[in-house]
C-alpha cells in the first residue's frame, strides 16, 4: 500500500515535499522536490503544446462561415488539451515539477508548411519570475490567425490534490477579407491527484470559455463519475450569439480521446488518435544559435543531468542558475533598474477581455494582458 512510485531513498524527502505543498499556498513552483519527480522541461516550452496538430489551427483560417469557423476553432482547442495536460504521463509515467523558468526565458521554434497548411511560428518569453507567468504568440501568417496569451497559476491544496487555478486568458486573431475576427479563450481549473502515490496526473474541472465570432462556447469539465462515468469528460455547447435561425451546438466525449456531436451536427467530432508534431525548436540569434536567455540552452545542464540521472549535475547548475539570477536582480534594484522585456509590454487591464468577458458573463470581469511588440526576430521568420 502507499508510495509504490517513489523511490525508497526518496519517500521521505517526497513526504516533506507533501506537506510542504499542502502548507504553501499560491505558487508551488520555488519547492525543492525531489529528483524522481522533476521533468527535465522548462515550463516556457509549454505552450507548443497549443499547436501540436497545426493543420487543425490552419484549419480555421479556411472554414467558410462562422458557424464553421466556430466549429474549427473548438476542435482545435479540444485537440491540444491531450498535449496539454495528459503528455507528461504518457511521455515520462507521471506528472511532473516543469522546470521553474527566469525572468526573461525564451523559447521560439516553428512548425513546417505541409500540404499547403502554411507555415506555424511559436515565440515564448518568462514575463514574471514570481509568480511565474509565461507569454506567448503562435502565427500562421500565410493563414492570418495569431494566438497571443498569457498563462500564470494560483495553486492550492485540498483533499490530497493539489488545485490549480489558472490565471490568464488567449486570444485568437482570424484576419478575414471583411476585417479581423477575435476569440477569448480562457483556461479550466486543474486537479492534480495521485500525489500520495508519487505518480501525479490531472483531471480538469470547472468550464472555460470560448467567446467570439458570433458564438458563447462553454466547455465543461468532468472526472470519473459525471456525464460518461469516465476521466476526461467534456461536454462544449456553442450558441450562438444573435442570428435566432443558427442552431446550438453540443459536443461531448472524452478531451484525450475523441468526441461526438449531440446537436447542431452529426457523428464524430475531434479524434486525437493521430500522431502529434512537436515543435521544432530555433535558435533566435541572428547566427542562428541558441541565446543564453533560450530554454534548452540556459537549462541544458539541468536538463541533462535530470534525464541521465546524474542530480548531482542537475542540482549543482540549478543553483548556480538561480545565483546568478538572483545576483541579476539584486543588481538590477541597486542600479534602479528592471529587466527589459524582449517581445511583451505588460498592461494592467485587456479591454478585448472585458468585452468578450461580459457576453460570456465569465469572472473575472477584468485581466491584466502582455501586448506583444511586433519585433519578432526577422531571421526566425524565414524558411519554409
Ligand atoms: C500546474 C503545473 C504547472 C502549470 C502547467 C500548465 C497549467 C501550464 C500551461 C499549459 O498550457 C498547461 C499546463 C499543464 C500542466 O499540467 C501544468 C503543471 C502540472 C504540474 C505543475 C505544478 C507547478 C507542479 C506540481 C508538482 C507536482 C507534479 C509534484
Amino acid at each position: 500500500e502507499g508510495t509504490q512510485a517513489v523511490p525508497v531513498a526518496q519517500r521521505s524527502s517526497w513526504t516533506s515535499f507533501l506537506k510542504a505543498i499542502a502548507s504553501v499556498s499560491g505558487d508551488l513552483s520555488s519547492l525543492t522536490a525531489p529528483p524522481f519527480i522533476l521533468s527535465p522541461v522548462s515550463l516556457t516550452e509549454f505552450p507548443a503544446y497549443w499547436c501540436e496538430r497545426p493543420e487543425l489551427f490552419a484549419a480555421i483560417a479556411d472554414a467558410t462561415t462562422q458557424e464553421q469557423r466556430a466549429i474549427a476553432v473548438l476542435k482545435w482547442f479540444i485537440s491540444t488539451l491531450k498535449g496539454q495536460y495528459t503528455s507528461r504521463n504518457e511521455s515520462m509515467g507521471s506528472e511532473k515539477k516543469p522546470l521553474n523558468p527566469a525572468l526573461g526565458e525564451l523559447f521560439y521554434g516553428h512548425w513546417p508548411d505541409k500540404n499547403g497548411r502554411g507555415k506555424t511560428d511559436l515565440l515564448v518569453e518568462q514575463v514574471s519570475h514570481h509568480p511565474p507567468i509565461t507569454a506567448y504568440v503562435i502565427e500562421n501568417k500565410s493563414k492570418g490567425l495569431k494566438l497571443v496569451g498569457h498563462n500564470a497559476q494560483k495553486t492550492s491544496f485540498s483533499g490530497g490534490s493539489i488545485i490549480v487555478k489558472q490565471i490568464g486568458h488567449a486570444v485568437l486573431t482570424v484576419n478575414l477579407p471583411s476585417g479581423p475576427e477575435k476569440y477569448l479563450l480562457t483556461l479550466p481549473r486543474l486537479r492534480i491527484d495521485g500525489l500520495w502515490y508519487g505518480s501525479p496526473y490531472i483531471e480538469l474541472s470547472e468550464s472555460s470559455h470560448i467567446v467570439g465570432g458570433g458564438y458563447v462556447g462553454v466547455i465543461e469539465y468532468k472526472g470519473k463519475g459525471y456525464f460518461t462515468g469516465k476521466s476526461h469528460s467534456f461536454k462544449a455547447t456553442l450558441t450562438p450569439q444573435h442570428d435566432a435561425d443558427e442552431s446550438e451546438i453540443v459536443v461531448e466525449g472524452l478531451w484525450h480521446q475523441s468526441s461526438k456531436f449531440v446537436s447542431g451536427g452529426h457523428g464524430a467530432f475531434h479524434d486525437v488518435s493521430a500522431p502529434k508534431e512537436e515543435v521544432t525548436a530555433v535558435g533566435g540569434e541572428p547566427t542562428g544559435q541558441m541565446g543564453g536567455m533560450e530554454t534548452r540552452k540556459l537549462w541544458e545542464l539541468v536538463s541533462r543531468g535530470i534525464r541521465e540521472g546524474d542530480f548531482e549535475l542537475a542540482s549543482r547548475e540549478k543553483s548556480r542558475i538561480e545565483n546568478e539570477m538572483r545576483q541579476r536582480r539584486k543588481d538590477e534594484a541597486a542600479g534602479g533598474t528592471s529587466w527589459p522585456l524582449k517581445h511583451f509590454t505588460p498592461l494592467a487591464s485587456d479591454p478585448l477581455y472585458e468585452e468578450l468577458a461580459y457576453l460570456a458573463k465569465i469572472v473575472p470581469p477584468t485581466e491584466d494582458t502582455y501586448i506583444f511588440q511586433e519585433n519578432w526576430p526577422v531571421t526566425l521568420r524565414a524558411g519554409p
